[in-house]
């Protein structure tokens, strides 16, 4: 099966308030369609999709102080973070329904939460149902509750790699805004292995971005057994038929 994040800035115009960039999520949920349409092909074993925040959440969250270690007890602060994040998942729904892609939600703060040092406790049992029964689970990054500190962030890239490893995923894709990790000359890094080699080139996000840039993503993902990719929209389609676009971490 396959894990695949949806960054938040390819599916909203992380720059502008809640404002979703709709002509992007529909390339991105047609690519899903045409793939998931191919019997026999690389969804096979199935998909579980995960969105990010862009425009949706982060603004919320640095609104009111949250990040992922700094937490609050405010639950109005809890409730305008949650609800921008579920109004983004059902704009993604929708498009994916739309193309009958039998999505459907999942939503970490009513399943997951953080222990007191910030480890992630995410159920799957649920997400496995969900595929065993042919459904298509979409979660998001979130606000979830923590031992000592309220409720902090969770962002998608922690929900990609903790799923990753629970449903030992056969692939697992980060679909970005950049065609791949960028070395200084803006040209795409085929394959990183470790994180020292690529560390000087791995800035940090430049809007407001309460979790870790690109440098948290290859950081998570190097921790997985099996290899994964971060490319861009462009690569989308190619990455659900089994190539390898962007760079490979592994
Ligand atoms: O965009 C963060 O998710 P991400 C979600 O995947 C919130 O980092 C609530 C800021």
């Amino acid at each position: 099966m396959i894990v695949l994040k949806l960054g938040g800035s390819v599916i909203t115009h992380k720059d502008r308030a809640e404002t979703l960039d709709g002509a992007s999520l529909e390339q991105a949920a047609d690519s899903i369609a045409r793939a998931l349409e191919n019997e026999g092909g690389a969804l096979e074993g199935g998909l579980v999709l995960v969105h990010g925040g862009g425009s949706f959440g982060h603004h919320n969250a640095s609104e009111h102080g949250v990040s992922t270690t700094t937490g609050t007890h405010d639950a109005g602060a809890v409730l305008e973070i949650h609800g921008a994040m579920k109004t983004l998942n059902q704009f993604v729904l929708t498009r994916l329904l739309e193309r009958d892609v039998q999505a459907v939600p999942v939503h970490p703060f009513s399943t997951a939460c953080r222990d007191g040092d910030g480890a992630l406790e995410l159920p799957t049992s649920q997400v496995k149902s969900m595929l065993a029964e042919g459904f298509v689970p979409v979660l998001h990054g979130d606000v979830i509750a923590q031992t000592g500190r309220g409720a902090t962030v969770v962002s998608g890239d922690e929900l990609v790699v903790e799923l990753a490893r629970a449903l030992e995923a056969d692939r697992i894709g980060l679909c970005s805004t950049v065609p791949g990790v960028l070395d200084e000359e803006d040209a795409v890094i085929e394959r990183i292995s470790n994180y020292e080699a690529v560390e000087s080139v791995l800035g940090a996000s430049e809007t407001t971005d309460v979790t870790g840039g690109m440098a948290g993503k290859v950081n998570g993902l190097l921790e997985l057994e099996g290899a994964s990719s971060i490319f861009g929209l462009d690569g989308l389609a190619s990455f659900l038929e089994g190539k390898n676009p962007g760079t490979t971490i592994e």
